[in-house]
């Protein structure tokens, strides 16, 4: 019923509605009514009320709200289950002991806040804001465990699209996982994987995206690394149409099922000729640091199982799955 009030509310923002005409539309008590809006002034909405008028909803904060997200969604696996946390340490563990409890394919963990968001390799991902988009969405595809950095791939392509369809902005990417924005981090994915020998048990795709953050958001140590969407079109002068981060969420969880389908089709050309587009690696001097080693050469390719292929100044062409990579000279960070 609050979802309802909602969208009674959401249909009506010129006028006010009445307590009364809304408990005759959906049926309840106005004492109902007036719960659901005390209840949706709480999750941040706000609401002009009047004794005699009734409810108004006035352009409300960014909020996310999982009945927007799902206004328009046309996805069948990806979202057909989303979870909404206030807060939580981090949505990919809560995903994880969801994923092993069985949850099904596609289910989505998104949060406002989180406490102990991660990064790769132990690092940590600042995600204290109420400006970003920190989701992890459990994935249960029949694809052998060296497959998975696909997904990754598939990730990032997903992001960069779903940015540039609600707010015309080009994004670049860095292998294998960072989406960037005038050369700072705007999005990091986490991909975590349970699997056996031959056979994937579950997938956690981490996304954390930095959307409406003005640069004082991020703590100082970060500033010269990270980015927003609002705050590089701020700093860029560039007017981007106002959007909620749940217009984001529900395109990228369209773009995200397409490629994800994609690939559980074998069907997986398609992703990385977008990545390779969109790539702000490929063609560029590159790092490896692999068990200790660390090698110089050229990014010049990206394989079909989302390997960077290297040509290394000692003469050999690796291929880099995982481990650690940085660009160097061409971005604020490495
Ligand atoms: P990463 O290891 O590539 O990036 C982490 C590094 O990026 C940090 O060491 C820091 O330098 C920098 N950094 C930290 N926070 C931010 C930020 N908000 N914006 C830009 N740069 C930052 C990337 O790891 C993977 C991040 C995944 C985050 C998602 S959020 C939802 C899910 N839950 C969770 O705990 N992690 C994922």
């Amino acid at each position: 019923v609050k979802d309802k009030v909602l969208q009674k509310l959401k249909e009506n923002t010129s006028s006010f509605i009445s307590g009364e005409e809304l408990s005759g539309m959906l049926d309840v008590s106005r004492t109902a009514v007036w719960k659901h809006i005390k209840s949706l002034k709480e999750d941040g909405y706000i609401i002009e009320s009047s004794s005699r008028k009734g409810y108004r909803l006035l352009p409300s904060p960014d909020i996310i709200n999982v009945f927007e997200i799902k206004q328009g969604l046309k996805t069948v696996v990806i979202g057909k289950k989303i979870i909404y946390l206030d807060t939580v340490d981090s949505t990919n563990n809560y995903a994880k002991i969801i994923a092993a409890q069985g949850c099904a394919d596609g289910t989505v963990v998104i949060t406002d806040t989180q406490t102990s968001g991660r990064g790769r390799l132990g690092r940590t991902w600042n995600s204290a804001d109420r400006a970003g988009i920190w989701m992890s969405v459990v994935l249960k595809p029949d694809i052998p465990p060296e497959d998975v950095q696909l997904i990754t791939l598939a990730a990032s392509v997903a992001v960069v699209s779903a940015i540039k369809e609600v707010t015309g902005l080009e994004v670049g990417i860095k292998w294998p996982n960072d989406v960037i924005l005038g050369g700072k981090k705007a999005c990091g994915i986490l991909t975590e994987m349970n699997s056996e020998m031959e056979r994937v048990n579950f997938i956690v795709l981490g996304i954390g995206i930095n959307v409406k953050h003005t640069m004082e958001d991020f703590p100082e140590e970060l500033r010269n690394v990270a980015t927003s969407i609002k705050a590089f079109a701020d700093g860029k002068g560039i007017e981007i149409k106002w959007f909620e981060r749940n217009d984001l969420i529900r395109v990228l969880l369209c773009e995200l099922e397409r490629l994800y389908t994609d690939i559980i089709n074998g069907d997986v050309k398609g992703i990385v000729e977008r990545w390779k587009k969109h790539s702000v690696t490929l063609g560029r001097e590159v790092k490896i640091f692999s068990r200790n080693c660390e090698y110089r050469g050229m990014a010049v390719d990206v394989t079909q199982d989302g390997k960077l292929v290297v040509d290394c100044t000692d003469g050999i062409t690796r291929k880099v799955a995982s481990g650690e990579i940085s660009i160097r000279g061409i971005l604020g960070y490495t």
